[in-house]
Formats: C-alpha cells, structure tokens, sequence
C-alpha cells in the first residue's frame, strides 16, 4: 500500500518540491491549504493535481485534527510558518502563534488522533535559530550542538518549536525529527527573500522593465543551497529507524555582494554597483552576520550531500526568471 505524508506549508517553496519528491516515491500526498480564498490553490491543481489539498490553519487545532484524521499519514512533515525574518520584526505575535504555537498544534494534533505511534514527524528548524554572533560561532560551521542564540522573533518561535518536537520525542517516544536547515533557494523561492528578489530584478533590468534594485545590508554572509537538494535530505530523516536532528548545509558562506557578482554576470554585466541603491527599509533591527553549516552528520548518516553549487544555483534562478519576466508582458 502507498505511504501517504501530510504536508504543512504545501503552497510554499519546500512544500513544492517535497510534494513532487513524494509524488515520484509513489506517496499519497496530502497539502494543508490555508484561507478561503487562496490564489495558490490554482497553481498546484493544475501543477500538481496529484496533491490532495486539506483546508486548515496552523493556528486552529479542530482543522489540524481533521487534517490529520482525513489523511491518516506515515509522515507529517510541519512546514508551514511566517517564514520571513524582516516580516516577523513588524509581525512578532503572529509569528509567534504560527511559527512557534503551530508547531505544537501540529503536535498534538497528532497525538489527539492516536498517531504519536505511526505517524512520523519532520520539524522546520532553522539556521537562524544560531544567530551568528562571534562567541557561538565554530570556525568549521554550526553543528548539532552548537549553542542557539536566536537573533528575530522568527528565530525565537522557531527554537520554540525545535524544542518542543524534541520534548515530544522524549516525553512520548514520537518519531520526530528536527532538520536544521541552512538557507536554500531556487525557481520555487518566494519574491521578498534577498535571492530571489535579485535574479527578478536581474530578469527585469536585463529585459529593459527596470533600473535598479533597492535592498538593505549587503555584507550579511549566507550558506547558500538548492531548495531540491534539501527536500531530499528532509525525506531521509524520516526513513531513519531512529529520529534525530541534522543540519543540512553546503560548507560554504558567501556575501550578498557575491550572489550580485554572479547573477549580474549572467546578463553580460560586469559591476553591479551602479544598477543597486541601499534602502534602509530592508534593513533589520539586528542583523545574522554570517552563517556557515557543518552537514558532517547528514553525510555520513544519512548519505545526504547536495549536487547544486552556489554558481549553478544562481545561474538557474537567473534563467529562470528571464524565462518567466520574458513571457509576461511590461
Ligand atoms: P515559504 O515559502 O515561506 O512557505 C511557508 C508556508 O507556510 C506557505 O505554504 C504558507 O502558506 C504556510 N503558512 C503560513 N502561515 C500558515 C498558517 N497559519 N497555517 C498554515 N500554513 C501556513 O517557506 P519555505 O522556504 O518553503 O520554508 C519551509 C519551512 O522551512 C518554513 O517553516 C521555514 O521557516 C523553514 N526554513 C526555510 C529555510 C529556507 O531557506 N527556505 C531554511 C530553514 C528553515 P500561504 O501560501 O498560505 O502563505
Ligand atoms: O535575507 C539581507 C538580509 O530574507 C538574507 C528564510 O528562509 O533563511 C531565510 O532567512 C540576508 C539578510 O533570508 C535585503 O538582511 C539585504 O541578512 O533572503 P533573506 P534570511 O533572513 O537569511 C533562513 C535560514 C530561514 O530559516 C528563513 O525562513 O539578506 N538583505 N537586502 C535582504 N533581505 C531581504 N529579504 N530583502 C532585501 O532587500
């Protein structure tokens, strides 16, 4: 009989390509869809209309039990959240209710329905859980036990929700696993993510639709990798006979400035300076210097490695918004 896996966060980037990846290993594939009328609901009937959209909210329990009841999953995997660091400044309760709360909704939704047995759980666990200060910071990149100081409400609520998957693990022998996962990008990535928001505007200024580009703090350093790579990772932490939590990252760490390098590349430019005005709208109250992981763990025990590098994933997000901005009209 096929597995089936019930998704929080379908309608975003991870919840794309781990829908698909499921889909190819033959799973039944449920999707939590939120609000009434939700424009995403289109795309993925008509992108991936083997999913099997379930409405509910991460904030409303009697909607997630129904969901779970509904989809009577193998897996859960909780990816649903405000994702957005700059957002959750302006945003911190709703964030917290969501990013945080949700997590132990999804939780004891589970529990509720008797599935703290047979359902196996994956968490959304965050690199900015970390922060990136100098005195937590190893050399070789965060580890599993690198100490957490989290630097945005969107990194306090998602320590909240990292620990209390591990409670339940502890408290009631749940499979549930962390992943704690560096940034990852691609085609999938949402408008306002500082990737994504350049390779559009690159797409735009290349085609002659725009200037410039205003962002905020360029010397933030990232690990960045591909949103494919990484659901993999995710689906293999549940196939584990034991659950446990693992940073999945690149090794490497690049500046914004290097992404614009590469990206503006792409298009036969070579300084960008002059096409990128700072706007201190995009600026945070505190700031994540720099993030490095170490995926030691994931690659040895779970065989995990990723296969994008940073200049073939730029390249890709490039292309791939030339490809849309050129289809679509001024
Ligand atoms: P994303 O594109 O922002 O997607 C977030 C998803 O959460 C969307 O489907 C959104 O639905 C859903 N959602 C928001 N509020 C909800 C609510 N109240 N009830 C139900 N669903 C709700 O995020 P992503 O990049 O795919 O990331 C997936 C998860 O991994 C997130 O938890 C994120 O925090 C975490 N994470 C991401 C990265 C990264 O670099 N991408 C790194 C580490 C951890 P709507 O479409 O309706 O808004
Ligand atoms: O910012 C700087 C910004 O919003 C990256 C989420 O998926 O990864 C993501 O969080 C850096 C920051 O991602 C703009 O200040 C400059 O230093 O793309 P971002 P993030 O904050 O790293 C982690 C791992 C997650 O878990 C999150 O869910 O870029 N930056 N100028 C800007 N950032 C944005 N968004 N927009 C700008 O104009």
């Amino acid at each position: 009989m096929a597995k089936r896996a019930l998704i929080t966060g379908i309608t975003g980037q991870d919840g794309y390509h781990l829908a698909e990846l499921l889909n190819e290993k033959g799973y039944e594939v449920y999707g939590i869809i939120r609000g009434q009328e939700n424009p995403k609901r289109l795309v993925i009937e008509q992108e991936q209309p083997y999913v099997k959209l379930i409405e509910a909210d991460l904030t409303d329990m009697t909607s997630l039990v129904r969901a779970v009841k509904t989809a009577q999953p193998d897996e859960v995997y909780n990816l649903g959240a405000i994702s957005n660091v700059g957002f959750s400044f302006n945003n911190p309760q709703v964030t917290a209710d969501i990013t945080g709360k949700g997590v132990l909704n999804v939780l004891e939704a589970i529990r509720i329905t008797g599935g703290e047995k047979t359902a196996r759980f994956y968490q959304a666990s965050t690199s900015e859980m970390f922060g990136g200060l100098d005195y937590n910071r190893p050399g070789d990149g965060y580890d599993e036990n690198s100490l957490f100081h989290p630097r945005s409400p969107y990194g306090v609520a998602k320590l909240y929700g990292h620990w209390i998957t591990k409670n339940y693990r502890e408290s009631y022998g749940m499979h549930a696993s962390c992943g704690i996962l560096f940034n990852h990008e691609g085609p999938h990535r949402g408008i306002s993510f500082v990737t994504r928001k350049i390779t559009d505007a690159v797409a735009r200024i290349h085609l002659g639709k725009q200037d410039h580009i205003e962002l905020g703090n360029l010397d933030p350093k990232r690990d960045w990798g591909y949103a494919g790579d990484y659901v993999e990772g995710m689906w293999r932490m549940l196939q584990q006979d034991k659950p446990g939590d693992y940073i999945l990252a690149t090794g490497e760490t690049h500046t914004i400035g290097e992404f614009l390098t590469l990206a503006f590349k792409e298009i036969g430019i070579d300084d960008w300076k002059p096409y990128v005005k700072q706007n201190p709208l995009y600026m945070r109250p505190a700031e994540v210097d720099i993030l490095l992981g170490n995926p030691a763990k994931a690659e040895k025990v779970l065989g995990w490695k990723r296969q994008v590098d940073f200049e073939g994933l730029v390249k890709m997000m490039v292309k791939n918004d030339i490809d849309i901005q050129s289809k679509l009209a001024n």
